[in-house]
């Protein structure tokens, strides 16, 4: 028999979402790059656009109850840009500020902790159509607005986080092309990421002179299993690890751009866009990190005379350079067709705890899109019960185990857009009528709150 999940004192349990996937309102706030991704035919798989996604504005009040319901240490939110500040430069809105505080004083009037990401992707359009993350004056716009955001909310949010999963920013949007701004060129994937992490690395000294507590970011690092030991397997694997992984931490970790990166990416780019003082900036001391877990790589390298059209280009190509290869999850898989490895999460646990040491460790975003079973009031959801089950238990494994790890958000609160998949793929612990807007606890929802209730008993 599977011994009883018990969650330890002191280990902060919360659910998280963010703002262009829950808001909606658009007409409340500036344009973002997802707004104009959305618009163009056939990036968004069934048409969804930012309205109403889950109405959480005009819903705030029902879904902080439903947290208090929950029984959650902490909310991760995230702050849309363009809402509070509409073109992403200049002036900003009392209307967008509004909400946030009472957002926040809503969490802190329930005694949930608000813990804040300052970029979920949605980048006002304004700065987007300057060039977006391929312009380093992105950065310093992004610096400016992360400082105002302390200094209106770093006496009430409990941790900041600047961005959530650059990888995702720069290999979805700007070299595999099914993320906003949807370009499909490596040297500006590798320009976007380096400049996210610029951006990172400027905002950190300034949420710090604004007085913000507890500052870090949000990875989306993802083990990379090679299915064999073939030449062409390892170096597929490298090279996937190299980008998803590697670059991330050895900027974290102040370890600049490995000599083994620049080699695999020469082809594409001589990295021009690094400056003289950027390593440094990039590694300024982070008081936590993040990392969003979902699943692993399994890499088989093929031959190099493989036909391009037996390579799973679609998903390869937000590796750029990679030699080769087919990405071959096994079973049991979710709605996104994205392998369940709880075991995955404890590798990458240790690996974050080896490339930074005395970072503390939170898992900000582990969860499922999986099929609901709608029974009159009930939602039935065995599945993402017992992917969230197991994975909290894996996470508890690498604690045991010595790495520090201070908490766990469940992915999502709410059933919401899914990015380019729309609102296709299910991912909350709550059912959301699309019409009414109702909210419905299902079945891993009743399951969190009890284990959560459990703690007090
Ligand atoms: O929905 C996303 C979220 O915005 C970022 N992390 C992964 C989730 C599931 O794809």
């Amino acid at each position: 028999m599977t011994p009883e999940l018990v969650i330890p004192p002191g280990f902060q349990c919360g659910v998280a979402t963010s703002a262009w996937q829950i808001e909606g309102d658009s007409a409340g706030r500036g344009p973002s790059i997802w707004d104009d991704f959305a618009a163009k035919p056939g990036t968004i798989i069934d048409a969804t656009t930012a309205d109403p996604a889950c109405d959480h504005i005009a819903h705030l009040d029902d879904d902080l109850d439903w947290l208090t319901w929950l029984g959650i240490d902490a909310y991760r939110f995230s702050i849309s840009w363009p809402r509070v500040q509409p073109t992403g430069q200049g002036a900003f809105s009392p209307h967008g500020i509004d909400f946030y505080n009472r957002l926040i004083d809503g969490l802190i009037k329930r005694g949930i902790e608000p813990v804040a990401t300052l970029y979920h992707w949605d980048l006002p359009s304004a700065l987007g159509d300057q060039g977006g993350w391929l312009e380093r004056d992105t950065c310093e716009r992004f610096a400016d607005y992360s400082q105002r955001m302390a200094e209106e909310f770093g006496d009430r949010v409990g941790r900041w986080a600047t961005l959530n999963e650059p990888w995702v920013s720069a290999y979805l949007g700007y070299a595999a092309g099914i993320h906003a701004p949807g370009i499909t060129d490596p040297n500006s994937a590798m320009t976007a990421a380096f400049h996210l992490m610029l951006a990172h690395g400027l905002a950190m000294p300034r949420l710090r002179a604004a007085q913000a507590r507890n500052c870090g970011i949000v990875l989306n690092l993802i083990p990379t299993l090679p299915e064999d030991e073939q030449p062409e397997t390892m170096a597929a694997s490298a090279h996937i690890d190299r980008l998803h992984n590697q670059f991330f931490l050895d900027l974290l970790a102040g370890r600049g751009v490995s000599d083994g990166l620049r080699k695999s990416l020469a082809q594409f780019t001589d990295f021009a866009f690094v400056g003289d003082d950027d390593l440094s900036t990039i590694a300024a001391p982070i008081d936590w990190i993040g990392e969003n877990y979902y699943t692993v790589n399994r890499v088989r390298g093929l031959p190099a005379s493989t036909p391009l059209s037996q390579v799973e280009t679609q998903v390869l190509s937000a590796y750029p350079g990679c030699p080769p290869a087919q990405f071959k999850p096994r079973e049991p898989r979710s709605d996104m067709g994205w392998e369940v490895v709880p075991a995955g999460l404890t590798s990458i646990l240790h690996t974050m705890a080896t490339a930074l040491p005395g970072t503390p460790i939170w898992i900000t975003e582990n969860g499922a899109a999986m099929g609901d079973v709608h029974d009159g009031p009930h939602v039935h959801d065995p599945l993402r019960m017992d992917y969230l089950r197991s994975h909290i238990e894996a996470a508890l494994q690498a604690r045991d185990e010595g790495v520090d790890v201070r908490g766990y958000f469940a992915w999502s609160l709410l059933d919401n857009i899914e990015w380019a998949e729309g609102m296709t793929k299910r991912f909350g612990i709550f059912a959301v009528d699309p019409v009414t807007q109702q909210r419905t606890p299902k079945d891993s929802a009743h399951w969190y709150r009890d284990l959560l209730a459990a703690r007090q008993a």
